[in-house]
């Protein structure tokens, strides 16, 4: 059992309005900045006043959980600049949006690290960290850790994995000297170096975010049997690779780009054929100054990454000849069977695209502009529209991208990956794209969204197993609570033998002209009757709405096959492989390379391999301990310290925070140890009518604990039957289980005994005077 869960199990109760005795305040003693209450303190945060909402650091000790007390209480801690709270096994990060350095200092690092009870300090996610951590060397056996980080786009989820992996970086290190100072070496570096540049070449800016991540990661951290760091293993998913010849209005294209532009050396620029003052029609302008354009720092992780001058040169080359091919444009043809023309200023970017490419320029304007077709063992040449054309040239800047993306992953993994026989557990830091409802959504979002469910259902069904344990562990009867989960909406998406993605599937191998249309009638005739899945009957653009456990976001049904198929025309393949560029050729002829049919259909679709690859990622998550971390976004506007009830309101609810604390309280939320309990409602027993009691509050014995415990309940619950009982009531081994209508009823009863004893000793005060 985790120490979270004992952390949350201390103490919750109720703040029920008359129940509260005013005036009774919580202590807290700070005697380490970093320490927070002890646990006799948490039994009394039960009785506080709100204005004392921002002490309570596990959400779950808030009474009554409704998304606006949980509101409130991360409100209140938000503005005395408290950017961590517990909820129960999961850890709220609120981003500040502004650097808080001393909150991350290595001497902050070694504090958790070194402390004997880590949870005891102020929430932090250090504590999640430590926690793996300690875990890791499970007490039977090692235990493989995983910390899974979510939130919407701009939560801090990105900042949080680095900063998670700067702890072990630090504390974990295998180098004596990077444990004595404050600077990481060797390995360490490496696998802190994998950020900058897996984010140069992931990472652009968007409306959300000025360094948002395209695409899903999970890094496994892998210990020896010493716990030290001694290599790492990257897994990638999905990288929204469209963004490279098409960016939305008003975001950007990845960061190297506008690196490359910013920080090259003349010698680089005549190079790449890269004149001054070039504009690039994929690199649209931005008004937001970023500060991630540091090719310098891109340019150092590579050295220390080990890729060499050779090697960045054909990196750099391939991607400048991207950006050249970008500035292509082609002229509409006035006859159909004759090929389009370059527009007139083309000519000369589609030279020097093909000369960074390493191909040839007359093949690569060919191929653009004309398609070769499978005519039994005949090829026959068919003109392209404009259009078609256009497409063409996108696609080819797409599947380089998204190679070269591969490749370079595949190299970090090379560089950073410890042999099999060095290490022998990991900590695993999954930060994936969150939850995503734009004004129009496609393919990307509909794989985004269902990684979240996927991520969801992991975290309902771990969540309640790790209740369960402790009912286990207590020695309670009890049957599951019943949660709402989001397996319907799951088998919609990707069940068995129909769902939408196997539909999807179908339509994108049919490969038929009308294919849109036709998915969008087998989806309604298919699935209309799946609760999960409507239809706007009004609306003008087809589109079908899912209801997801974080809400409901309706998919544009045009270009959802097209995307999904994700064709390359074979032949566009067949140029690169050809390459003289070292790299691309690599890349393309290696035999791990899918290569599209004749058809340029590859044999796995987009859905298809996002799915496989989120299965695997979910056997391995099933493996592990799993900790959450939910960021959350205080503002839209990235505004710091600014927060903003509205957004995150709606945030606490898509990411279920405040489902997750009412399956807590659906079942025995209330958890108080025996001592504890016996302190607060001893007084029941002996005030009462039928407690012949003496109850001895200071007895340490667990038995006698126990035998107290039972004779109180016995006393409170005399009246009713052991069904009734038992449906309000347990006790385990070492804590009272309640509910909340039980710590009312103990609440009243306490309170209605001290008004009694008031009254007592006032009419005595009256007869003495
Ligand atoms: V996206 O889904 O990749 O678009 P993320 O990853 O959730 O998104 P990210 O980590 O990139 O968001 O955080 C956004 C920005 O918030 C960062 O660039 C920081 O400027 C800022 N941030 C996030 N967390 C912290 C923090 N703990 N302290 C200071 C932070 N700044
Ligand atoms: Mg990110």
């Amino acid at each position: 059992m985790s120490s979270s869960t004992d952390r949350r199990n201390v103490a919750v109760g109720p703040r029920k309005e008359g129940a509260a005795v005013k005036g009774f305040t919580q202590k807290v003693h700070f005697s380490n900045p970093c320490l927070n209450h002890s646990l006799e303190e948490d039994v009394q945060a039960f009785l506080i006043d709100e204005d004392q909402l921002h002490t309570f650091d596990d959400l779950t000790k808030v009474n009554p959980v409704t998304p606006t007390t949980v509101l409130k209480c991360l409100q209140a801690r938000y503005s005395l600049k408290v950017f961590y709270t517990h909820a129960g096994c999961t850890m709220v990060a609120l981003n500040p949006f502004q650097p808080v350095p001393d909150l991350y200092s290595v001497d902050v690092m070694r504090d958790y690290h070194y402390a004997t009870q880590p949870q005891e300090f102020k929430p932090h996610i250090f504590i999640v960290a430590e926690e793996a951590y300690r875990n890791v060397q499970g007490q039977l056996e090692p235990v493989n850790q995983s910390l899974v980080v979510s939130g919407e786009s701009g939560a801090g989820k990105t900042w949080t994995s680095r900063c998670l992996m700067k702890y072990y970086a630090t504390v974990a290190a295998s180098s004596p000297a990077a444990r004595s100072q404050d600077t990481v070496e060797r390995i360490e570096r490496r696998v802190l170096d994998s950020n900058p540049l897996m984010e140069a070449f992931g990472n652009a800016c968007t409306l959300r975010n000025n360094n948002s991540s395209r695409f899903g990661k999970y890094i496994q951290l892998q210990l020896d049997s010493g716990q030290l760091l001694v290599g790492a293993s990257v897994q990638t998913y999905l990288l929204e690779k469209t963004r490279v010849a098409c960016q939305p209005a008003n975001e950007r294209n990845f960061h190297i780009f506008y690196q490359m532009m910013k920080g090259a050396t003349d010698e680089q620029r005549k190079d790449w054929k890269l004149p001054h003052n070039q504009c690039f029609a994929w690199l649209p302008k931005c008004e937001k100054q970023i500060e991630e354009d540091s090719f310098h720092e891109t340019v150092e992780a590579m050295v220390h990454l080990g890729i060499n001058e050779e090697r960045q040169r054909q990196i750099f080359r391939i991607l400048v000849g991207i950006l050249q091919l970008g500035n292509v444009s082609f002229c509409s043809s006035a006859n159909e069977s004759q090929p389009c023309n370059l527009d007139e200023h083309s000519e000369d970017f589609l030279q020097r695209a093909a000369e960074l490419l390493g191909v040839p320029s007359e093949e690569l304007q060919t191929l653009l502009r004309v398609r070769t077709l499978k005519a039994g063992k005949q090829n026959v040449l068919k003109p392209c529209s404009q259009a078609e054309c256009g497409v063409r040239r996108d696609c080819l800047a797409k599947v380089i991208y998204g190679q070269l993306f591969e490749w370079l992953v595949m190299f970090i993994n090379s560089c950073i990956c410890a042999d099999k026989s060095k290490w022998c557990n990991f900590i695993g830091v999954l930060d994936v794209y969150g939850f995503e409802c734009f004004h129009i959504n496609n393919l990307e979002q509909l794989c985004i969204n269902y990684a979240n469910e996927k991520l969801q259902q992991h975290f309902v069904a771990h969540y309640l197993r790790a209740q369960q344990e402790e009912y286990v562990s207590e020695g309670l009867e009890w049957s599951f609570v019943k949660y709402k989960d989001n397996q319907s909406c799951l088998e919609l998406l990707d069940g068995n033998p129909i769902s939408v993605f196997s539909l999807l599937n179908e339509e994108s191998r049919l490969n038929r002209a009308s294919d849109s249309k036709m998915l969008n009638v087998r989806l309604e005739k298919e699935l209309g009757c799946n609760g999960n899945i409507s239809w706007d009957k009004f609306s003008k653009v087809p589109h079908f709405t899912v209801t997801h456990y974080a809400g409901k976001v309706s998919y544009q049904i045009e270009g959802m096959v097209e995307k999904n198929k994700d064709p390359v025309p074979p032949e566009l393949i067949g140029l690169l492989q050809k390459s003289d560029n070292l790299l691309l050729h690599e890349i393309f002829t290696d035999k791990e390379t899918e290569i599209p049919n004749n058809k340029g259909l590859s044999k796995v679709t987009v859905v298809s391999k996002f799915k496989n690859s989120l299965e695997n990622l979910m056997k391995v998550l099933l493996t592990t301990a799993p900790h959450y971390t939910r960021c959350i976004k205080p503002n839209s506007d990235c505004r710091p310290l600014t927060f903003n009830e509205k957004e995150v309101i709606l945030q606490l609810e898509a990411c279920g925070i405040v489902e997750t604390i009412h399956i807590s309280a659906a079942g025995f939320p209330i958890r108080i140890p025996f001592k504890s309990f016996l302190q607060r409602y001893g007084l029941i027993t002996k005030y009462s009518t039928s407690g012949r009691l003496h109850v001895d509050s200071d007895a340490d014995s667990t038995i006698i604990l126990q035998q107290e415990v039972e004779r109180l309940l016995g006393v409170v619950l005399q009246h009713l039957s052991c069904n009734e009982r038992r449906s309000l009531v347990h006790r385990g081994r070492t804590k009272v289980f309640l509910t909340q209508p039980m710590l009312d009823l103990l609440e009243d009863l306490r309170k209605n005994i001290m008004c009694r004893c008031a009254f007592t000793i006032q009419c005595c005060w009256q007869q003495y005077q």
